[in-house]
């Protein structure tokens, strides 16, 4: 196949147009062939991850969030850029000349394929890595350490809604003696809450991590290393309650939405249960506020829903319904409420 790359050509606009076209298509073997064809023109493997591969997995996801792909398309182009990925790694051995470094998605974080790119950056920089894939359980993530005696862990965290596992494991890992770097854009804008929890080290990007990495890591003797000051705040009473109720929260919420917004008495099963399942993401995304102490997380999945949810047809006075009825089930705590209210102010028309 021949292509316009070009030799050590960078991906041009035309040719991301391509791959996202044959991305759109479900085309696997297309994909496959297409990068195939970069390799073989020329074209380093790390542009391919990263802007090709990478730059289609964000536009997949502007494109659902503006209503415009289903989640079964979604579903499909992700397939597509695994695939892709894997065509990658089969085309470019680069034997392990640095440490042994395991890479996992932090417990209940289903996004694998960020951190699958990352696990193909690090290969290409001379890492040797195991890489564990999505949602790896805590407990289960030490014992493979214990078993295979890595150098660091890598810890991916896409949603914010995931800090208290990626805590629990960071802590486990800094007790077995291990450095952690975590990244992903679940620990905020700047990797602010890595450190909080105390991570080693954070890279925004796979790019940044290989050179983070090839510097001056994994640093030594972590247990001597200061705890990071505001730890012990982590994860207080209010976020106990609003984690240890969260069924009941969704449940009153849902038993009371109709009465406060009458469309939703209208809803059919799947409406209800999207609906369901946003309160869902409005006690998580607080939760992780509660956890960290961070009141823009919430702010942030409230600006990030209205959006969603008006390019699906739904005013934001449903939202402001939601977000009433959990707050009103939280009377008794003030962190919450507060969270809650200045929520509710910053919704349009307010
Ligand atoms: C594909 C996808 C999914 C797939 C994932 C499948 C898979 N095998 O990965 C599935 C269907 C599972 C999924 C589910 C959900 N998703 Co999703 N998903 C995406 C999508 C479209 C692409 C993800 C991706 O591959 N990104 C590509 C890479 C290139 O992104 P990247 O961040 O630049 O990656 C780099 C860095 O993050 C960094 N990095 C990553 N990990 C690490 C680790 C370390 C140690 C380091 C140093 C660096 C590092 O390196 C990467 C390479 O450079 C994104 C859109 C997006 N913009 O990413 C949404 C997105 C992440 N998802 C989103 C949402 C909301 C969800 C759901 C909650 C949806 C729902 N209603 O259920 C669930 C949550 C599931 C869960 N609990 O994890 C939102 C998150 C918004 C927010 N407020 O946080 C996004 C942004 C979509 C959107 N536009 O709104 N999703």
């Amino acid at each position: 196949m021949t292509t316009a790359a070009g030799t050590l050509t960078p991906i041009t606009p035309r040719i991301a147009d391509a791959y996202l076209h044959l991305v759109a298509d479900g085309d696997e073997i297309g994909a496959t062939e297409l990068v195939s064809a970069l390799l073989a023109d020329g074209v380093p493997a790390q542009r391919i991850i990263v802007d090709l591969i990478g730059g289609a997995q964000r536009r997949v996801g502007e494109l659902w969030a503006a209503n415009r792909w289903s989640v079964a398309r979604e579903h499909a182009a992700t397939a597509v850029g695994e695939r892709a990925l894997a065509a990658v790694a089969a085309r470019t051995t680069v034997h392990a000349t640095r440490g042994r470094i395991a890479l996992a998605c932090v417990d209940g974080e289903w996004h694998g394929l960020p951190a699958r790119m990352l696990a193909e950056l690090l290969r290409l920089d001379g890492w040797r890595v195991d890489f564990l894939g999505a949602s790896v359980p805590g407990r289960h993530l030490i014992v493979h350490l214990h078993q295979t005696g890595p150098d660091a862990v890598a810890l991916s965290c896409m949603l914010p809604t995931r800090l208290p596992r990626a805590h629990a494991a960071i802590t486990a890992c800094r007790a077995a003696g291990l450095p952690v770097i975590a990244g992903g854009p679940g620990f905020g804008p700047g990797g602010r809450y890595a450190e909080r929890l105390g991570a080693q080290a954070w890279a925004a990007t796979g790019e940044e991590a290989v050179i983070r990495l090839a510097t001056d890591w994994p640093p030594r003797n972590v247990t001597d290393l200061p705890l990071p000051e505001d730890e012990a705040f982590l994860g207080d009473e209010e976020y106990t309650h609003l984690a240890r109720c969260r069924p009941q929260l969704i449940a009153t919420a849902m038993a009371r939405l109709a009465t406060v917004y009458p469309p939703a008495g209208d809803y059919d099963a799947a409406q209800t249960e999207s609906t369901s399942e946003d309160m869902g993401h409005i006690a998580d995304f607080l939760a992780a506020a509660l956890y960290v102490g961070e009141p823009d997380i919430f702010l942030d999945f409230v600006t990030w829903t209205t959006t969603v949810l008006s390019s699906r047809g739904v005013p934001s006075t449903a939202l402001r319904q939601g977000l009433i009825l959990i707050r009103d089930q939280l009377v008794d705590f003030p962190a919450a409420t507060a969270m809650l209210n200045a929520a509710v102010r910053s919704l349009p028309g307010n």
